[in-house]
């Protein structure tokens, strides 16, 4: 039976990853960070199926205690400050999470000294400013403290692969979404917001730039590329992405039609809280190389994606009382 460890297990992709792996038959690790307040929203249904360990991507000696217990064949490296819009008000935590996090990860493995495969997920915020598909050889250029603290992860897990000869690839996924994505990122905030606007509970979305234009696609079908990437002979960087743009306004548009509303100008109003020092306009990915060498493919579309997150969030808020 395979092991795994995976970091940032309480996350979307975690949770999606654990349940796929557990699906394969895999022994299934996942490190979580202690609080006061347990945070297992995505995973409690996982509580007696994987083991959960306790570590942080700031403690260097804890990374080599959970590999010492694990002793994993693979891990994934999933945990991060993964908010974009907040990496502007914690730049420097940011940096030391999501950033020397995989460094820390990267030395706790070498340290180990167990041949094992290990996974970064890199992410299209390293590619910035760009106007054209983006595939593995486009140059990066980030906007956001989070897009440079993630290229200096995706770099320090190339160099650690030449340089010790470490199994390590890096998935550079476009946005990807789900019913369990977090509540502050645009696509959730809007699927719940339209749930709560058909129950009667909210009133307005208030959001910031309606232009954003993304490639998003469906996280359990992302986390799929994760797992293949890490089944091949070689280690090699991977971008993964649908190749479909939508802006923010057809996302509106897409959500507000799954409650049978056609046009959202009532309901949603714009604030400049939720605009960005620098924003990505346009995230757009060529899958190509993972498609023909992982035989990679998404499997759901972008509507189904999206009638799937406002239908859940409608049975998560149905009972509720209004804000
Ligand atoms: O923003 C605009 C916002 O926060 C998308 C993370 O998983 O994908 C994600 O990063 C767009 C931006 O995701 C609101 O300005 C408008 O242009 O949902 P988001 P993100 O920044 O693209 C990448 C690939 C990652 O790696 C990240 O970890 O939507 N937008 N109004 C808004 N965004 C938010 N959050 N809230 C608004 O009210």
């Amino acid at each position: 039976m395979k092991k795994a460890l995976i970091t940032g297990i309480n996350g979307m992709d975690g949770s999606y990853l654990a349940d796929l792996l557990l699906e394969k038959g895999y022994e299934v690790y996942g490190m979580e960070r202690r609080n006061s307040t347990l945070n297992r929203t995505n995973t409690i249904h996982l509580v007696d199926r994987i083991t959960f360990l306790h570590g942080d991507l700031t403690d260097q000696n804890s990374l080599l205690r959970c590999l010492k217990k694990s002793d994993p064949d693979e891990v994934y490296n999933l945990g991060s400050q993964s908010f974009v819009g907040e990496s502007w008000n914690t730049p420097e935590h940011t940096g030391d999470v999501t950033g020397l996090g995989a460094l820390r990860v990267l030395e706790a493995i070498r340290v180990y000294g167990k041949q094992l495969k290990f996974y970064q997920a890199s992410t299209s915020e390293m590619f910035g400013k760009m106007e054209k598909f983006a595939n593995e050889d486009t140059p990066f250029y980030p906007r956001s403290p989070y897009g440079v603290a993630k290229l200096y992860a995706h770099w320090i897990t190339k160099n650690y692969r030449k340089s010790y000869n470490m199994f390590n690839v890096s998935g550079i996924l476009f946005n990807h979404e789900a019913e369990r994505r977090g509540i502050e990122f645009v696509t959730r905030k809007i699927t719940d917001g339209v749930a709560r606007i058909h129950l009667g509970l909210q009133d307005k979305i208030i959001l910031g730039n309606l232009n954003a234009r993304r490639d998003w696609g469906y996280s359990p079908d992302y986390v799929e590329s994760m797992w293949l990437m890490l089944q091949q002979d070689k280690p090699d960087d991977y971008v993964v992405a649908t190749g479909e743009i939508h802006s923010v306004r057809e996302f509106l548009d897409a959500a507000f039609n799954v409650v049978g509303i056609n046009g959202w100008d009532n309901y949603v109003e714009q604030d400049s809280k939720f605009m960005r020092p620098a924003d990505v306009y346009y995230l757009a990915g060529d899958s190509s190389k993972a498609q023909e060498k992982l035989g990679w493919q998404r499997k759901t579309s972008f509507k189904e994606m999206v009638s799937k997150m406002v239908h859940n969030d409608i049975e998560l808020n149905n009972g509720s009382s209004s804000k």
